[in-house]
């Protein structure tokens, strides 16, 4: 595991690991202050070995956010970077510092724990009020990785090289404990930046995972970067997930590297449902075919079954399969409106190819936005807006951008004068975390509504 100029080998691993486990005690659930660091990967890791569920936290979250996901998930400790300074909202939660010094004391020896006990609790936004802890048991994080395995022929001899974050399923589960699982190297860039990207792949790396802002920002510099362009044309596969990539953006990488990016489109809740396989066609503008064990199908209105798979009727993506999570913590209504039956509705509607490529046309709701990556509910960004006391009505939504996909857009009546912009915006990123501020604001008399009093979304952009 390398994290900038920092290593651990296998052997180190498991020592610092199995030190940090012992220290667990009988903790049922930990939070991980998840920055992009060596401790915050030992902390997972640890917390894996002691069969103790980890609850990975965003390092920049808002004082709001931060107190739901304390209170929900009432974790036992906080594993932490003995250099963090963390928040007044973790002061009643017991603080470890893990250490990546190997130790000298002999390894312990822990039992594998059962394949359905919670390894890790990821929260996640919905359409409507706080985000939900997706509880992931050991056996989904494993049958995920070993269809990866399979559909992109990854081995020991892989080095992963990314920026992600280390708080949600993409950086964490995938980036870090998927070469884990193969016994191979994860080399985390600790931020993502281009020169980072370039050296790690001119330097060993033979994969890289990113989100399609990343790519896109790649796409965007590749003319003037002939380095970047060699490093990426030497790496075995280069992988994007999250939100769905550019097909414009694709192309200008292929153009200047030779390198069909493949698509792989995976959830929280689902971990990974497709990819295109790194021994298939590389279609452009299609996330593949559905991963080893894993069910597939596209529903109409009524959750009856599109058959046709003939590119053009669109259905939502329901799934099954061992990638499952296992429930919404402390939210047993969200989870079972979350299901048809064994079937998991994700929202997200597709079409299907003649060959079984699954194509993502859009999402079922407009309160889903996908932006840089990350999935904000417009709900939790308005909630936090009505609490400005220059906010009399506020509607969030989502609108295209280049760099990152959406951007959120704050659609505001104010109260009286007009607030200031950067107060909005500062406020939403104190309460819940940065990357939900609004990029764009907004000022209107009034919001559009219907006969009902519901706003009207789609006409605002109009
Ligand atoms: C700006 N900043 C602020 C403010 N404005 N801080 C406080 N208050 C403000 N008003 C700071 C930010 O915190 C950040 O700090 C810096 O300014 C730049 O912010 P921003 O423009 O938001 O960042 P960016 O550089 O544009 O980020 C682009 C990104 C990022 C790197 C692509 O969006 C990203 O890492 N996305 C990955 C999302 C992801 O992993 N999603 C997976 C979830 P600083 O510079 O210090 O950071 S989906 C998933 O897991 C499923 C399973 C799947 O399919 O993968
Ligand atoms: P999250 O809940 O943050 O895990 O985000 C999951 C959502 O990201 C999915 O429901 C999709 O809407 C979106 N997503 C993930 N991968 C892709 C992809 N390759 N193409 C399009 N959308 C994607």
């Amino acid at each position: 595991m390398r994290f900038g100029d920092r290593t651990l080998t296998y052997r180190e691993l498991v020592d610092v690991a199995g030190a940090t486990a012992r220290r667990l005690g009988d903790a049922r659930r930990v939070a991980v202050w998840a920055t992009p660091t060596l401790e915050s990967a030992v902390a997972v890791v640890g917390a894996l070995t002691a069969g103790v569920a980890a609850v990975p936290v965003n390092p920049k979250i808002g004082e709001r956010e931060l107190a739901h996901i304390v209170s929900d998930s009432r974790p036992d400790a906080v594993l932490a970077d003995p250099g963090a300074t963390l928040p007044a909202g973790l002061a009643d939660v017991p603080r470890i510092d893990v250490h990546t010094q190997p130790a000298t004391e002999s390894a312990p020896t822990f039992g594998e724990p059962d394949p359905e006990s919670p390894a890790m609790i990821v929260y996640t936004s919905g359409t409507t009020g706080a985000p939900k802890g997706v509880v992931l048991p050991r056996r989904a994080i494993a049958a995920t990785m070993d269809a990866l395995t399979d559909a992109w022929r990854w081995t020991a001899a892989d080095t992963v090289v990314h920026g992600l974050p280390l708080f949600h399923v993409h950086g964490l589960i995938l980036g870090i404990l998927g070469p884990l699982r193969q016994g191979g190297t994860a080399w985390h860039l600790g931020t993502f930046t281009l020169d980072g990207l370039t050296g790690a792949l001119a330097h060993g790396g033979t994969m890289m995972f990113g989100v399609p802002t990343m790519y896109h920002r790649i796409a965007e510099e590749l003319d003037n970067r002939p380095d970047l362009a060699d490093a990426l044309r030497g790496a075995r596969l280069l992988v994007s997930g999250s939100a769905a990539l550019p097909v414009h953006d694709q192309e200008r990488i292929r153009a200047a590297t030779g390198q069909r990016v493949i698509e792989r489109y995976g959830m929280s809740e689902t971990l990974m449902n497709t990819s295109v396989r790194a021994d298939g066609e590389r279609k452009a503008g299609t996330v593949g075919v559905p991963l080893a064990g894993v069910a597939l199908r596209l529903v109409d209105e009524s959750d009856a079954p599109v058959e046709e798979w003939d590119g053009e009727t669109v259905g939502e993506i329901q799934v099954h399969g061992p990638n499952l999570f296992t429930e919404y913590l402390n939210r047993p209504d969200a989870t079972a409106e979350a299901f048809d039956g064994p079937w998991f509705r994700t929202g997200d509607m597709a079409v299907r190819d003649a060959d079984g490529y699954v194509k993502i046309v859009g999402r079922k709701g407009t309160d889903i936005i996908k932006s840089g990556g990350y999935k904000i509910g417009a709900g939790e960004i308005e909630n936090a807006l009505l609490e400005h006391p220059e906010v009399a009505e506020v509607a969030v939504t989502g609108e295209p951008d280049d760099d990152l996909g959406e951007r959120i857009v704050a659609w505001v009546v104010p109260a009286g004068g007009r607030p200031d912009e950067s107060a909005l915006v500062d406020h939403v990123a104190r309460l819940l975390t940065p990357h939900k501020r609004p990029r764009v604001v907004r000022y209107l008399d009034a919001l559009p509504r219907n006969d009902m009093g519901k706003v009207l979304k789609r006409s605002l952009h109009a």
